[in-house]
Formats: structure tokens, sequence, C-alpha cells
């Protein structure tokens, strides 16, 4: 009889270690605006280790909506993630992103794998992006971390709607922002100190800052450490008879024609912020008290400002031998 038991318990305890594990799994929510490293940084968070993806939202940013929903629900299904709801944004731009970087995705939707994936339309939640969090915060159970690749607007519309809601959230992600460096956003009436996800929207920016939640900030100051280069391709590439390894490698190579005039290079923006929530120990931040600029010429300025008491944690420095080989291991597993 105990032989039997210890038998059992020996047969039991791996199951339940997973079963433990799957409680302690990260919760996550992620709004992203359909670029091309935003949908990179959906199939790459789909395979990090412990992470429940629990809603997806697309902003209507960097993309044009029926082409990103399209990615999206084509990549959660590659990827087995068919029960996971996605919601489609509606919050304007104060500041759109030029047309032709909106276009990007639509490239993506054509590669065979993608026009031979199905999607499932009865993914989309009714709800419009900025409800559809508000609703999912308030069904949370355990802390929700929220992960945004594109501009703020729908969780700063969500908690301004139901501002006790920030009591849910763990952490917010965000790639936005540019601190000690320059910006991204070179176009009429802009001085160039903003990032673009910071001006596509500038007073939900600095809504976003007021409500003192805990926010962990992917900003230009670190992404512009990662750039994708044809030595990361190349490696990816090694490890193309993986079906996931292949597909990203054809993503990022869309990349390599960035619209000079803006910047020549295509950063791993997203995929940066994305890979801190298995990697955060890859990065070093700094406590830095924020303010937004709202008005021209420095509209979604996120500058220092001692005294606001906005505390942001912002990412300074990131070990980028051990980001590259993580998104490779990632994809090539
Ligand atoms: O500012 C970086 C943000 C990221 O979320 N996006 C791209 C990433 O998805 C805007 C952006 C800046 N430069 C770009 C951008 C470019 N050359 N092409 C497309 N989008
Ligand atoms: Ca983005």
């Amino acid at each position: 009889m105990n032989r039997i038991k210890s038998h059992l318990l020996l047969y039991l305890l791996p199951l339940m270690s997973i079963g433990s594990l799957s409680s302690q799994s990260q919760k996550v929510l992620f709004d992203h605006d359909g670029g091309i490293d935003d949908l990179l940084s959906l199939l790459i968070l789909t395979q990090i280790p412990d992470v429940e993806i629990v809603g997806v939202c697309v902003t209507p940013a960097d993309c044009f909506i029926e082409d990103a929903t399209e990615s999206t629900l084509k990549i959660l299904n590659l990827t087995g993630n068919e029960s996971v709801p996605v919601a489609k944004g509606i919050v304007r731009p104060v500041n759109p992103f030029p047309k032709e970087w909106r276009a990007q995705p639509m490239v993506v939707n054509a590669f065979p794998r993608m026009l031979l994936t199905q999607e499932n339309d009865q993914q989309i939640s009714n709800l419009p992006a900025h409800a559809f969090i508000e609703q999912q915060l308030d069904a949370a159970t355990d802390p929700v971390t929220v992960l945004i690749t594109g501009p703020c607007s729908n969780l700063t519309g969500a908690l301004e709607s139901n501002p006790a809601l920030k009591t849910k959230i763990k952490e917010v992600v965000w790639m936005g922002g540019a601190v000690d460096v320059g910006g991204n956003v070179a176009t009429y009436h802009h001085n160039t100190s903003a990032e673009w996800n910071a001006y596509w929207d500038p007073a939900a920016t600095k809504t976003l800052f007021s409500f003192g939640l805990d926010i962990q900030l992917i900003p230009l100051d670190v992404t512009n450490q990662v750039p994708v280069n044809k030595p990361f391709l190349q490696r990816l590439a090694q490890h193309f008879d993986n079906p996931l390894a292949d597909l990203a490698s054809q993503f990022w190579a869309t990349t390599l024609n960035t619209i000079p005039g803006y910047e020549y290079t295509y950063f791993m923006w997203d995929v940066l912020a994305t890979s801190y929530l298995g990697i955060p120990q890859a990065f070093t931040s700094e406590s830095i008290e924020l303010a937004v600029k709202t008005d021209t010429p420095e509209a979604g300025r996120t500058v220092r400002s001692p005294g606001s008491q906005q505390w942001i944690k912002v990412a300074k420095q990131v070990d980028v031998d051990q980001f590259y080989d993580y998104i490779i291991g990632l994809l090539a597993k």
C-alpha cells in the first residue's frame, strides 16, 4: 500500500508543480498597434513561459485596423490561442501616424503561411478596446500586467471611466517616450523631442502618468540599443526549419527598407518591451519623476521633472546579448 502511495506521489508531484506554476502565471493584457514589431511581439508573447494572455487589443495607430486585426487573429490561431479575446480600439488620434507606416502590416497578411491560416472572428469582442480593458480588469481576480506597444489611450480611457480599477493592475509595461535621448517624431510643428506612441495622443500619455500606477517605461533610451540588424537575422535564419522562426524572419525582413527622413533603422522597440516580461533582470532602470508635454512644438515629450511626484521606472540599459539570445531561443525552441 505504502509503495503504491509513494509511486502515486512520484507520479503526481510533477503534475502538482505544473498546477502551481500555472496558478502563478502572469496574467497579461496586451494592447498593440499593429506595426511589424507589434505583430512580432504578439508572436513572441505567446512563446514566453508562464504568461497567460487574457486579451489582446488593437489600437488603430501604426496600422489600419482591418489588416492588424486580421494579422492578430491569424497569429493567435497559428500559436494555438484561438480562445484569447481580441478587441478593436476606436479612440481617434490627435496626431496620426504616416499612412506609409500604417500600410506596412498589409504585406505580412500576404505571406503564404498567413494566407493559409484561418482567422476566427468569434474571438472579436463586441466591446471597443477601452471598454474591453475596463471589463477585463473588473473581472480579474489576480493582478494583471498590461503590456502596451502602441499609444496608451485605451488604458487611459478605461481608468478615466473607472479609476478604482488601477488596483487590479500589477504593472504597466509601455514602449513609449524618450527621456534623455532625442525623440523620433520628425514632422511639422515638432522639434523631434517626442516618441511616436506618446505623441499620437499626448493628453492620454499625460493622464496615464497621473494615475500613480506602477509603470515600467521602455523608452527610446533603451530601444536605441537594439536595432534590427543582419547578424541577428542571420542567426535566426539558421532556424528556418522552425515555422515560427521562419515566419518571424520574414516579418523582420520587411522592416529593412525603413523610410529615410524619419530614421534609417528599424529598432526592436516593441519586442524589447515584450521581452521585459520574460527577462526583467536584463534591464537596468532608474526611477524618475517625469512630466508629459502636450503643446507644440514638444507635444508628447516625456521629460524629467523633479517635484512632479510622478515616479516612473525608466529602462535605461539592457544586456543586448542576453536580449537577442532570448528572442532567438523563444522563436527557435
Ligand atoms: O516609436 C516606436 C513605435 C513602436 O511601438 N512605432 C514603431 C514601433 O511599433 C512607431 C515608429 C517609429 N518609427 C517608425 C515607426 C518607423 N520607421 N516605421 C514604423 N513605425
Ligand atoms: Ca507599436
